[in-house]
């Protein structure tokens, strides 16, 4: 029988082929896609934003865990929708306009994804009116925002104020290394996260999880 406690050690491992060689394991087995998810995928991922933001794992073993679990999910996602499993929440997320450092932005993402949020990635240089858009079109319940340049940090407020005039209801958490939480509260954003850990533990906060 598929071990989903292997499953786990597997995302936190990093160990991509035997990750999706459980998924696979377990689908057949007709586990619930719900139960794969959360008790293999995404307890593993919770592991690593854990010790991530204790410092006792760093960057390259956070990517190396999300794209195991990126191989598995590529397997589960289908079994999930035809589940009808509920993501928690969607959230739409991208660098600031004139920013194209994505690597924190990344890394939230992939937290985020392995948390159970529906993602959608706006990529780098994304403009006000684009965030207006994109949370207007996938009714996002959550923006969030990364800037890493003191030059692009006015972006955001910017775009909060946008977002505000066009009636949109939607939290806003903010990251990326110049930013602060006296920022975030001067902006008027909702929350900000110091890492991609904490992103999971604020958006879920912020949705009320
Ligand atoms: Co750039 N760069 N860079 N750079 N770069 C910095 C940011 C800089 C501090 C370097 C320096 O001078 N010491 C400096 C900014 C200075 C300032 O504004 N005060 C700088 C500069 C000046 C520039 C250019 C202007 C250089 C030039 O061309 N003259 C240029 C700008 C280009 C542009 O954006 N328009 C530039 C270009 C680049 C590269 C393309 C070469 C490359 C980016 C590659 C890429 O991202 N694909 C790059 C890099 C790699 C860096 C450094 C070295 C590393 C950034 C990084 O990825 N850190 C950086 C110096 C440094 O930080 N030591 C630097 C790792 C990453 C995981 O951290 O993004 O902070 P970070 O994300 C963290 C948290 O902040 C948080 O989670 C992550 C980890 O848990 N987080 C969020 C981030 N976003 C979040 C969103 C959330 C929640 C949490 O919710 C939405």
């Amino acid at each position: 029988m598929a071990d989903l406690k292997v499953l786990s050690e597997s995302i936190i491992k990093g160990d991509q082929k035997t990750a999706v060689e459980i998924t696979r394991a377990a689908i057949n087995e007709n586990m619930a896609p719900e139960q794969i998810l959360n008790e293999g995928l995404i307890s593993g991922m919770n592991v690593i934003g854990a010790r991530f933001k204790k410092n006792e794992v760093y960057i390259p073993e956070v990517l190396i865990a999300a794209r195991a679990m990126k191989m598995a999910m590529e397997l589960l996602e289908p079994k999930l929708v035809a589940a009808g499993v509920k993501p928690l929440g969607k959230c739409a997320i991208g660098t600031v306009q004139g920013d194209l450092h994505d690597i924190g932005k990344n890394l939230a993402a992939m937290m985020l994804k392995g948390a159970g949020f529906d993602v959608v990635d706006l990529g780098v240089d994304v403009s006000t009116q684009k965030f207006v858009e994109k949370a207007r079109e996938t009714k996002a319940k959550i923006i969030g925002m990364s800037a890493l340049l003191t030059t692009t940090m006015p972006a955001m407020a910017k775009t909060i104020k946008a977002l505000k005039d066009a009636g949109i209801a939607v939290k806003i958490m903010i990251g990326g290394a110049p930013i602060t939480q006296a920022y975030a509260d001067k902006i008027g954003a909702d929350g900000y996260a110091p890492d991609a850990a904490s992103a999971v533990d604020l958006a879920k906060s912020l949705i009320g999880k």
